[in-house]
C-alpha cells in the first residue's frame, strides 16, 4: 500500500517530471555520492555546482558559486498564504492560498525535466524529543540536498518514523531557471507546506531553516502554546561548574553565530554552544521555559570570521568529521586552492572573486560576497554543549534581544518585568545587513529579530509572548543588548566578540541576584564599576558613553516606534501600549 508520503512524492514527480528520483537514506558516504552526482549533471552558469577545495587545510570542504543574482534572502518574494490578509498581518506579503497554489503549480510544471529529484526525509530537533517535528523536502539541486544533510538530522529512520502518518511538514523546492522574476517562496501554514521556486540561496531553499522552523513553526507555536524564535542558545559555565542557559535574538548578520561560540575573554567563564540561529521554546513540566535547537548545522556568515574574532568557528571549519563543509560565494586562492574572505589574513596574491573572476585588490570591490557563507556540522564544534542532543532541551534563565544600532541603544538594559521585556522586543530596531537583498545600513524595526520570519500578524505575536510569560513559574529575565554603538568617528566603542562575556557575566550575576544596577528610563543598566573589565583598556568616559540615555535624542525614535506599532491596530496588546506610554512619560520627564 502506498503511504501518504510516497503518494505525495509521486504526485510531485508527475507535476515536475524529473528524470530520476533519489531517496536520501543518511548512510555514510552518501554526501560524497550526491556531490559527485551534482558535479556530473549540474552547472550554475559556467561553473560546476561543487569544486573540491584543499583537503589538507580544509577537510571534506567544497566551494559552491551561486547564480550572481541569487545571493541573499529575498523578502519581497516571500509570501505567507494565510486564509486572509489580516491573519498574515502587515509584516508579511500575502497571497490567497488558492492564487498562490495556481501560480506555483504553473511555475513547477515540468521544472525538473532532465534533473534528479532528491527526496530528503529529516527531523527538526532530536528524533527522541517531544518537541521535534518530522519533515520531507524535495529539491532538484545536490547543493541543497547536501546542505540539508548537514543542517538537519536526515535519513531513512525518519521515513520509518513517519510511516503511514500524514503528519509531516512538506517542502517543495526547485531552482527553476534562477530567474528572479519567477522566484517565489510561499508558505501555507494551515497545511504545513512550503513551496519555493527560483532560488538556491540558504534561507530561500533550505526549507527546514527559516521557512519551516520559523514561519510555519511560529504558527504552530501560536496554536500549541510555544515559541519558535530567531535565537541563539548558549550555556555559560562559571569556575565552579555551575551552568546557566540563555537565548539571544539578533537580526540576520548581527552576531548570533559569534555569540553562540564565543571564546570568553574572562578566564573564569566558558561558553557552550547549543544553537546559533533558531530556538524552539516550550513550557516544561516544571513550568520553566525549555529551549531546543531544531537544527544540527551552522549556515554562517564568512566575512569577519577569523582566529581573532571567532577562533572556535575556524576550528569547526577545519575539523574533520562525518559531514562535508560547503563554502558558498567566498573567494578562492588559486595557488593553494583554499577559500578566502575579508577578515582572514591576506589577501593572497592570486585570488578569484566570488564569481570566479580574477580579483584586483585595487578595484575597491570585495573578493568574497558580503553574504558569503559556510555550511558546517554542529558536531564539528569544539564548544558544543553536552546538552545539545538532550531531547528535553535546556532551562532558560535570561533572554537577550539585540540589534545593530550605531546610536541610542545602550550596551545592555534589563527589563523591569516580562511585559516590559516584551515591549523591548517589540520596539527593537536594527540597521539592515547583506543577509537580505536591499539597501544595507538602513534602520528598520525588527521586533525580536523576527520581522522577516513571523508567519502571522506580529501584533498577535506580541500577545502570544505576553501570554506565555503568564504561564511560566520562573519567567526568564529579559535584556536588550547592542554591541554596535559607535563614537563620533564612526568607530565601534565596544570591542565585542569574546569581550561580550563581560556583559553576559553581569546578566548571569543579575539572574543569580549578585549584581547591582542603576535605573534609567529604559530599564536597569550596570554601573561601569559593576562590569568585570580586567584586561580591557578603554577609558571610563568612553565606556560611559555606551550607557548614555539622552531623552532629547529619543523623540524621533519614539515616533518611529509608534508608527510601526500603529500598523497593527487592534492586534497590539494592552501591555505594549501601556509600556509605550510609560516609556514616553519617563523620557519626557527627563528631558
Ligand atoms: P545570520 O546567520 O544571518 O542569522 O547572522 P548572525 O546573527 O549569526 O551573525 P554573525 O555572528 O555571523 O555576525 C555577522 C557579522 O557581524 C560578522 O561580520 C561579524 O564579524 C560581526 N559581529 C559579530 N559579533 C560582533 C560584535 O560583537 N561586534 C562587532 N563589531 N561585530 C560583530
Ligand atoms: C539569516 O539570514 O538570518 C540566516 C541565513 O541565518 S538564511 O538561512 O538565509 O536565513
Ligand atoms: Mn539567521
Amino acid at each position: 500500500m502506498t503511504t501518504p508520503l510516497e503518494h505525495w512524492v509521486e504526485e510531485q514527480a508527475r507535476l515536475t517530471q524529473p528524470t530520476r528520483i533519489y531517496w536520501c537514506d543518511g548512510s555514510e558516504g552518501e554526501d560524497r555520492r550526491m556531490i559527485e552526482m551534482g558535479m556530473k549533471e549540474e552547472n550554475i552558469g559556467e561553473y560546476s555546482i561543487f569544486r573540491e577545495l584543499n583537503q589538507e587545510a580544509w577537510p571534506k570542504s567544497y566551494l559552491h558559486r551561486s547564480h550572481p543574482t541569487d545571493v541573499a534572502r529575498t523578502e519581497h518574494l516571500t509570501f505567507v498564504c494565510q486564509k486572509d490578509r489580516e491573519t498574515a498581518g502587515p509584516n508579511n506579503n500575502w497571497m490567497s492560498p488558492k492564487d498562490a497554489k495556481a501560480l506555483m503549480t504553473k511555475l513547477s510544471k515540468g521544472c525538473m525535466r532532465g534533473k534528479t529529484m532528491y527526496v530528503l526525509p529529516y527531523m527538526m530537533g532530536h528524533p527522541d524529543s517531544p518537541y521535534a517535528k518530522a519533515c520531507v523536502q524535495l529539491t532538484d539541486v545536490s547543493y541543497v540536498a547536501v546542505s540539508m544533510r548537514i543542517m538537519t538530522r536526515m535519513g531513512k529512520k525518519i521515513v520509518d518514523k513517519i510511516g503511514s502518518s500524514e503528519n509531516f511538514v512538506k517542502g517543495f523546492h526547485s531552482v527553476g531557471d534562477f530567474d528572479p522574476n519567477k522566484r517565489y517562496i510561499m508558505h501555507f501554514p494551515d497545511e504545513g507546506l512550503v513551496w519555493s521556486v527560483g532560488s538556491g540561496y540558504g534561507g530561500n531553499a533550505l526549507l527546514g531553516k527559516k521557512c519551516f522552523s520559523l514561519r510555519i513553526a511560529s504558527c504552530l507555536g501560536l496554536k500549541q502554546g510555544w515559541l519558535a524564535e530567531h535565537m541563539v542558545i548558549i550555556g555559560i559555565e562559571d569556575i565552579k561548574g555551575h551552568v546557566i542557559y540563555v537565548t539571544a535574538a539578533m537580526p540576520s548578520a548581527c552576531g548570533k553565530t559569534n555569540l553562540a561560540m564565543m571564546e570568553s575573554a574572562l578566564p573564569e567563564y566558558k561558553v557552550y554552544t547549543i544553537g546559533d540561529d533558531i530556538a524552539w521554546m516550550n513550557i516544561g513540566p516544571d513550568g520553566r521555559l525549555y529551549a531546543i535547537n531544531p537544527e544540527s548545522g551552522f549556515f554562517g556568515v564568512a566575512p569577519g570570521t577569523s582566529l581573532k574574532t571567532n577562533p572556535n568557528m575556524i576550528r569547526t571549519l577545519k575539523a574533520s568529521n562525518f559531514y562535508p563543509t560547503i563554502f558558498t560565494n567566498v573567494a578562492l586562492d588559486q595557488d593553494t586552492n583554499e577559500p578566502w574572505w575579508e577578515g582572514l589574513e591576506g589577501p593572497p596574491k592570486n585570488l578569484l572573486d566570488w564569481q570566479g573572476k580574477p580579483w584586483d585588490s585595487t578595484s575597491g570591490t570585495k573578493a568574497a560576497h558580503p553574504n558569503s557563507r559556510f555550511t558546517v556540522s554542529l558536531y564539528n564544534c569544539p564548544t558544543l554543549s553536552r546538552q545539545f542532543d538532550n531531547p528535553q532541551g535546556v532551562p532558560i534563565s535570561a533572554i537577550l534581544l539585540g540589534g545593530r544600532r550605531s546610536r541610542l541603544i545602550p550596551l545592555v538594559t534589563e527589563a523591569f518585568d516580562w511585559p516590559h521585556g516584551v515591549f523591548m522586543g517589540a520596539r527593537t530596531g536594527s540597521e539592515t545587513t547583506a543577509a537580505a537583498a536591499g539597501k544595507v545600513g538602513v534602520l528598520r524595526r525588527d521586533p525580536f529579530a523576527m520581522l522577516p520570519f513571523c508567519g502571522y500578524n506580529m501584533g498577535d505575536y506580541f500577545r502570544h509572548w505576553i501570554n506565555v510569560g503568564r504561564l511560566l513559574t520562573r519567567p526568564p529575565k529579559i535584556y536588550s543588548v547592542n554591541w554596535f554603538r559607535v563614537d563620533e568617528n564612526g568607530k565601534f566603542i565596544w570591542p565585542g566578540f569574546g569581550d561580550n562575556i563581560r556583559v553576559i557575566k553581569w546578566i548571569v550575576d543579575r539572574v543569580s541576584g549578585r549584581a547591582e544596577a542603576r535605573e534609567t528610563p529604559l530599564g536597569y543598566v550596570p554601573e561601569v564599576k559593576d562590569l568585570s573589565l580586567q584586561g580591557l583598556n578603554i577609558p571610563r568616559g568612553r565606556l560611559e558613553k555606551l550607557f548614555e540615555v539622552r531623552p532629547g535624542e529619543w523623540q524621533e525614535e519614539l515616533k518611529d516606534i509608534k508608527s510601526f506599532l500603529d500598523q497593527f491596530g487592534r492586534h497590539i496588546p494592552y501591555e505594549i501600549s501601556e509600556n509605550y506610554a510609560s516609556l514616553t512619560d519617563r523620557l519626557g520627564q527627563n528631558r
